[in-house]
């Protein structure tokens, strides 16, 4: 048989005869070269590998067809060995620079087979990665080469880690892959994948982006979904010749005669790192392919984890659910959610301890009575190991091979246990826990945490179903339990699973009220870890996965600490924080005590209500493990404008700069911009704006507009938007009318203007409003606003 290919206008591909291996070739330079795929798998009688060869095998289709994804170029072939039917399929997309494949298995033989792994692509000389082809002392035949430019550059890998509070972010060649010092105490990582310790060499988890910095280049590999086998990348770099290798997880699952797996679609996609969403056709491939639907508003309100910890009460969410109902013309919180530590004991996660003695179906009323969305944290996989439902139910434990129960880590608990979500006990318990939560106490918002727990590696009851198909089989009946009225976010989730079930998912650690890892106010020894609850870590990973934001889910950063007493947060480290998860427009849940917040801290949050739209672009979340520059680009009655910010994560103050050009912003004579936290603006000939000092873990927001010769909105201190409040805009050569106002609520605060001439008139609904010229055209208004107004100018 000759060689196979598929052309698109991305890449073209050629399959190997017989060898099997494969060769793609980007247009743009990037060449992966005799690349390989492979099986492995164990029988009765040992351990077996296919290592992709094709000898005698046969072309099913090969063609144009238009699916999911719409018009690819496809291949399928199909190639029998030894009682097994290996399919092979191909697909290069003709819209977009993705190659998509995947490997089916069907046992026709008459025994059982145990999967071990299958590997989707493999090349460079580390390609082969792990064992088992060491592990028998085979000779490793050489393998492919991976290239981004004829002349590589400085390499990057951008590593997504497993679940929601896994590191993700960007390492370069002599950077460790971080992992925790606190071993098994905390939660287990995707548990049977190593993590590497030398010095650039890496893994993660479902997608991972290879990048040459110089060359502004890169190669994203990953799946577009996980319902079939957990996926993860392994990678080296070695500026000639790094190594790649994409496998999704076997999980020793049996395949008994006449079953048959097929992977998941594994996908390549060329990356251009100066384009403003890099990895969107990635990111909307995977949107497609898990039918993801956006059906939900942003969650807004209030969680009671970072405040009150396991000691919450029904007093202290009174409290705040008071305060809430109370400010909701100035602060329209809409949800009051209970975390962890309601419960009586771990047996029981509905039936409240005596701090609750309502209980929860009263509590979830009076919150609905003041206007407000109940919300409930549940932890429905994991229970501590000498709890009532480990003794009582010791069959629903997740047990190693050796019978001892899997390690879900010392999180939740000391030597917290995983439930087996296929036991059909555990499953039914499930169903009822959620029925309970959503159909008996009425709660409309549930954060169902520590999902991790039903993954760990272990012996499984239904022992033909791997542990991604496990998650989400139960994950779909959570679902389908609580009805799709209901919000509900993913916590402590292996990322792909949440595909498709959750509104909202968790994409980070857990805040705190300190910069870095802090632990009985020590820093030593904690200070590194990659995933300790802290703003550091929480803004690391907000900005790494910003790109899944209102296309996988609305993502959740975590809660928003805004306190002025009991924290080690300075007030730039506060606006931060706060700056940050505005922009990046997700769930936004405060978690202090309310009526405790001084006047300065409320006004903060009034003005991040309601939540900003868009997606924030960060400019080098690929390529730098702390990206200091991020914009958000804003098309409104009032023009368009974008929201550029630039952090400073290091430990000193720093001289910085915004160089427009790079935030997408086209050149023009001149610029207008505002600065709401500063409460400046200020117009600019320079591309480059000169931001001045910003403190240590400060950040510094401008909004910046182009200049044109009509009355323009720069900002103002109503909402971070800087022009979210412009509800119509109506310049003339004259005078201008606008209206401004957000639904429903109560303002005060300034707001810039620049004008082709100094104001005669200013008016809001007719009465004159204080204002005040700051020199370059541009005037400050004084405005209090009560819903909507009409603001008239004459010049
Ligand atoms: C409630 C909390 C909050 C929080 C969740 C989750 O590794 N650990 O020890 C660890 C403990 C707690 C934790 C995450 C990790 O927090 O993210 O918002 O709901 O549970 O117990």
């Amino acid at each position: 048989m000759p060689n196979l290919g598929l052309e698109s206008p991305f890449f073209s591909f050629y399959l190997r005869l017989p060898e099997g291996r494969w060769d793609l070739i980007e247009r743009g330079g990037l060449r992966l070269e005799e690349t390989r795929l492979g099986v492995s798998l164990r029988s009765a009688q040992g351990g077996l590998r296919w290592d992709g060869a094709l000898e005698g095998a046969e072309v099913i289709h090969q063609g144009r067809e238009t699916g999911l994804h719409g018009p690819v170029e496809a291949l399928r072939l199909r190639m029998v060995s030894e009682g097994l039917v290996f399919s092979l399929e191909f697909a290069l997309c003709l819209e977009a620079p993705l190659f998509l494949w995947r490997v089916g298995l069907l046992n026709e033989a008459a025994a059982a087979l145990w999967l071990d792994s299958v590997d989707l692509l493999q090349v460079g000389p580390h390609g082969q990665g792990e064992p088992p082809a060491r592990r028998r002392g085979a000779a490793r035949p050489p393998l492919g080469v991976l290239r981004l430019h004829p002349d590589p550059g400085d390499l990057a890998f951008f590593s997504n880690g497993f679940q929601s509070w896994s590191f993700a972010g960007a390492l370069g060649p002599r950077d460790r892959m971080p992992r925790t010092q606190l071993g098994p105490i905390l939660w287990p990582e995707n548990p049977d994948t190593a993590v590497p310790r030398s010095r650039g060499d890496f893994v993660a988890h479902m997608f991972g982006v290879l990048s040459d910095r110089a060359h502004r280049r890169g190669l994203l590999a990953g799946f577009l979904s996980q319902r079939q086998a957990f996926g993860s990348l392994r990678c080296r770099l070695a500026r000639y010749s790094p190594s790649l290798r994409l496998w999704a997880h076997g999980d020793q699952v049996e395949i008994r005669p006449g079953a048959a797996i097929t992977t998941d679609w594994a996908c390549l996609q060329a990356v251009d790192l100066d384009a403003p969403d890099p990895i969107a056709p990635y990111l909307r491939a995977v949107a497609s392919e898990n039918d993801v639907r956006l059906r939900r508003a942003v969650p807004v309100g209030w969680c009671s984890w970072y405040k009150y910890m396991r000691g919450v009460s029904q007093s202290a969410v009174e409290s705040n659910l008071g305060w809430a109902a109370d400010q909701q013309a100035e602060i329209p919180l809409e949800i009051v959610q209970v975390d962890d530590g309601y419960q009586a004991h771990d047996a029981e996660m509905l039936e409240t301890n005596d701090r609750f003695p309502a209980g929860l179906p009263a509590l979830a009323h009076s919150i609905r009575a003041r206007g407000l969305t109940p919300g409930l944290w549940l932890a429905p996989f994991i229970t501590g190991p000498g709890s009532a439902l480990a003794r009582r139910h010791a069959a629903w434990l997740l047990r190693t091979r050796l019978g001892l129960p899997a390690n879900a880590g010392s999180t939740w608990a000391p030597l917290s246990r995983g439930l087996d979500v296929t036991h059909p006990e555990v499953i039914a318990y499930t169903q009822e826990l959620i029925r309970r939560a959503v159909h008996e106490a009425g709660f409309r918002y549930l954060k169902l945490d520590f999902l991790y727990a039903g993954v760990l590696v272990g012996r499984r009851h239904d022992p033909t179903v791997t542990r991604a198909q496990a998650l989400e089989a139960i994950l779909r009946r959570i679902r389908e339990v609580a009805g799709d009225e209901v919000t509900l976010l993913g916590c402590g989730c292996p990322m792909g699973s949440g595909l498709g079930v959750f509104d909202a998912m968790r994409i980070g650690t857990d805040v705190s009220a300190d910069w870095h890892p802090t632990y009985f106010g020590t820093q030593v020894l904690f200070k590194p870890e990659p995933t300790f609850p802290s703003v550091r870590n929480v803004l690391r990973n907000v900005l790494a996965r910003s790109g899944m934001h209102r296309r996988w889910w609305i993502n959740d950063p975590d809660c928003l600490l805004l306190r002025q007493e009991d924290t080690r947060l300075t007030p730039a480290e506060v606006q931060a924080l706060a700056t940050i998860l505005a922009l990046s427009g997700g769930s936004l849940l405060v978690s202090d005590d309310m009526p405790a917040l001084d006047e300065e801290r409320r006004e903060w949050l009034s003005r991040l209500l309601p939540p900003l739209e868009g997606r924030l672009q960060v400019l080098e979340a690929l390529e730098s493990g702390r990206p200091p520059s991020m914009v958000l680009p804003q098309a409104a009655p009032a023009g368009q404008w974008w929201l550029c910010a630039a952090l400073n994560w290091d430990e000193a103050p720093r001289a910085m700069s915004l160089d427009l050009r790079r935030f997408g912003i086209p050149e023009a004579d001149g610029y207008r911009w505002c600065d709401p936290w500063g409460q400046q603006a200020g117009v600019s000939r320079s591309v480059v704006l000169d931001l001045g000092r910003v403190p240590a873990h400060g950040i510094a927001l401008r909004a910046v507009r182009l200049a044109t010769l009509e009355a323009a909105w720069l900002g103002d201190t109503l909402h971070l938007s800087q022009g979210a409040v412009v509800t119509s805009w109506e310049p003339g050569a004259r005078r201008l009318t606008a209206g401004v106002g957000l639904v429903g609520r109560h303002r005060q605060g300034t707001a810039w203007l620049w004008l082709p001439a100094e104001p005669r008139r200013v008016a809001l609904d007719g009465a004159p409003v204080t204002w005040r010229a700051i020199g370059a055209g541009i005037v400050a208004l004084d405005l209090r606003l009560a819903g909507s107004s009409c603001l008239e100018v004459e010049w």
